[in-house]
């Protein structure tokens, strides 16, 4: 398999690269120099197949000695990588050249070599020594131009680099999305004939499994949010109690049931992109942190009042209630159920009219309170567009970000106003024939693929605004 070794100088990004090319939260990243301490390898594989593997090393400590040592020991060009090989098989056991032989290692067993330096830094001499030692091992390299900071020395650093490197890169380890990556990958097969089948293959793996990834996720999304809209609750009114505070209780079961669902949905979509470690508030955005049930959410991720009436109407779904239901008291939204309509009315996005809510008599005597399924308007679109921006945070996360992402999503619009009408009138139709009855197989696929379609955008990217330009 086609291997790489991911040497440079300490603290420059290495691990975080290895991390991001081989989607594994398992590398050790800090700030700390020296963090890598042996060479790691670290396969990339998707379903079993393995495409490439990627070598985590040390970094060079004393690269001006091991150069010293190669001169002094080499008698022409051609021999050179046979000194190298040297040098590593007699300084094996020495702890001054520990890291050195660690990195040469992969190197002389065949690795291409990717250098990392950081482009936000000066240039120096010294790093012109680990090119030259790299140069020594006659093997194919290229150079990647990190950007940790914040200063500019790209022009500098690519001067010197053309002269050591055939292909020489900028790839910021921490935002580099996924179109970088793949063509980062594309680059690897310029490297060396021999590597270009295993590499175009493992392009073409990596794009196939994204689209897997998405199928997937929204079949997990579309999952979640039929058993969202099916939830029910309900319980018998005991001697004592009153109804309106049994409906309270359960209303407060049926939100807790929807919330857990709905992380259950976040944590299997993170286990798709291979981002199981993902801590909750790294995550985010802290929009998403936002309780599914605030009327702020309610606002930004849902559709507007004025969506919502036009889609709404267009569907049947506010056919009988008057459109003061909608842009005014919401009233009626509770009162289309059958029986005693308890609970007061907050406002039209929230808490209380979330569900139908009932009250039963029973025939052997009693009351039992039904709530549920959920009937509020908005409560799917605001399901959806939390969904929608959670999976492209996971989807464009890279491995090697460690901090909490942060979210350049525009607030103060609602998300699901910027999707075209069309997709927002098939998504509403499957949605209200879920509402009206229950599951079933092809409301299951119909609503996958108006997913699918949904996290194929970028949210706060409106494709209106696409169709229009
Ligand atoms: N802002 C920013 N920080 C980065 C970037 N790449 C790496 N870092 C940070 O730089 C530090 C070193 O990153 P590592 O990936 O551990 O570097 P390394 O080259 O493997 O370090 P050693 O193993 O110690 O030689 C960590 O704190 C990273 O989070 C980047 O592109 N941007
Ligand atoms: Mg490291």
């Amino acid at each position: 398999m086609v291997e790489f070794a991911v040497v440079g100088h300490p603290n420059k990004g290495k691990s975080s690269i290895v991390a991001t090319l081989a989607e594994n939260e398992e590398v050790a990243i800090s700030a700390t120099p020296g963090t890598t301490r042996t060479a790691d390898r670290f396969a990339f594989a998707i379903d079993g197949e393995a495409l490439y593997t990627l070598v985590d090393t040390p970094g060079f400590q004393r690269p001006r000695a091991v150069l010293d040592w190669l001169t002094a020991h080499a008698t022409n060009a051609s021999s050179r990588p046979d000194v190298v090989r040297e040098f590593v098989a007699q300084h094996r056991d020495d702890e001054r050249f520990h890291d050195e032989c660690e990195l040469l290692q992969p190197i002389l067993s065949g690795a291409g070599i990717l250098y990392v330096v950081d482009g936000t830094k000066p240039y120096g001499a010294e790093f012109e020594i680990e090119m030259q030692i790299l140069q020594w091992t006659g093997q194919p390299r290229m150079a990647l131009i990190n950007l940790i900071g914040e200063g500019d020395y790209l022009s500098q650093w690519q001067k010197a680099l053309d002269q050591y490197f055939s292909i020489v890169r900028v790839f910021d380890a921490q935002r580099a999305d996924f179109a970088a990556r793949v063509n980062l990958l594309k680059a690897f097969a310029e490297l060396n004939e021999a590597w270009r089948p295993p590499m175009e293959r493992a392009v073409a793996a990596l794009l196939e499994e994204r689209e897997h990834r998405l199928q997937q996720s929204a079949r997990e999304i579309a999952d979640a949010l039929i058993d969202c809209l099916t939830y029910r609750e309900h319980r018998l009114v005991a001697g004592g109690e009153d109804a309106q505070s049994v409906a309270r209780d359960l209303r407060g079961d049926l939100e807790h049931r929807v919330r857990l669902r709905e992380n259950q949905a976040r944590r299997t979509v993170q286990g798709f992109y291979r981002h199981e470690q993902m801590r909750a508030d790294e995550v985010s955005l802290q929009l998403l942190d936002m309780d599914l049930f605030t009327a702020e959410g309610w606002e930004l991720f849902g559709l507007s009042k004025t969506q919502l009436l036009i889609t709404g109407s267009l569907t049947g779904a506010v056919a009988g209630l008057g459109i003061d239901a909608l842009v005014g008291g919401a009233t009626l939204l509770l009162g289309a159920g059958v029986g005693a309509v308890v609970g007061g009315v907050t406002s039209w996005y929230g808490g209380d009219e979330l569900a139908k809510t009932r009250v039963l008599g029973n025939a052997l005597g009693g009351d039992t309170v039904y709530v549920g399924p959920i009937t509020a308007l908005n409560f799917p679109w605001v399901f959806l567009g939390r969904a929608w921006v959670h999976h492209h945070l996971v989807a464009e996360r890279n491995h090697a970000v460690r901090d909490a992402v942060s979210a350049q999503l525009s607030a103060g619009e609602n998300l699901m106003d910027s999707i075209t009408g069309d997709s927002r009138q098939a998504l509403a139709k499957v949605m209200r024939q879920v509402q009206e009855k229950g599951r079933s197989l092809a409301l299951e696929q119909q609503l996958a693929e108006g997913v699918a379609q949904l996290l194929a955008l970028t949210p706060g990217q409106s494709d209106v605004e696409a169709e229009r330009s």
